[in-house]
């Protein structure tokens, strides 16, 4: 059984957004199309209190988009975004979320960022989705959103670890590519075993 995953789809994200993916809107209408081939759709938000440990303004000294040690390793400091309860936190108002049938907020403990739909970036601390996908007997994923080169990426790594097909609907996807971030997300993805298709040649 195959699940559609859209990740991120947040205002923040989108053109305007707090932290805005170039593109990030256009994401949207591949997405909603796709909606209609699938049983199991499930969609993420990023979800951070205002004190959250990944906004450099929680940090002397920091500017966004540099990095820190955290506790499990180096971490991205981010412009605030998603924090919880604002409109920047939002679905855009675009996307279809009527058929979603599970939304996994993820990034709300205050000492780690969760960028992967599945594990928090401590790499140990479960959001719960394995397990809902378990008991649905998903074992394909499609996987679709907001940022290729952070939150896409995990989540497709980690799902590809956890032993699902998992393919990447290229169109549907967009990122914030610091430094070249994109390609090489692309390029680890496919070697972790990820197939790249046009939405429009994927089924549910
Ligand atoms: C994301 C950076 C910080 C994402 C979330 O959705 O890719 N990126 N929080
Ligand atoms: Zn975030």
């Amino acid at each position: 059984m195959k699940a559609l995953l859209i990740v991120d789809v947040q205002n923040d994200f989108c053109p305007n957004g707090a932290l805005a993916v170039p593109g990030g809107d256009q994401v949207i209408k591949p997405i909603n199309n796709l909606m209609d081939s699938f049983d199991c759709i499930v969609q993420t938000q990023d979800w951070h209190p205002q004190d959250h440990l990944s906004f450099a303004s929680n940090h002397s000294d920091k500017e966004p988009f540099s990095t820190t040690e955290m506790e499990y390793g180096e971490q991205v400091l981010w412009p605030d975004h998603c924090v919880q309860g604002t409109k920047g936190a939002e679905f855009h108002n675009d996307l279809r979320t009527q058929p979603s049938q599970l939304i996994v907020r993820k990034g709300f403990r205050k000492h780690i960022d969760s960028y992967s739909a599945f594990f928090e970036n401590d790499q140990e601390t479960v959001t719960g989705l394995h397990g809902y996908l378990q008991e649905r007997n998903i074992d394909e994923l499609v996987v679709t959103g907001l940022a290729t080169d952070f939150c896409v990426k995990w989540t497709v790594l980690d799902a590809l670890k956890l032993g699902y097909k998992v393919t990447l609907a290229e169109d549907a996807v967009r990122g914030i590519d610091m430094d070249g971030s994109v390609e090489k997300a692309i390029k680890e993805m496919k070697e972790a075993g990820v197939t790249l298709r046009n939405s429009n040649e994927i089924s549910g």
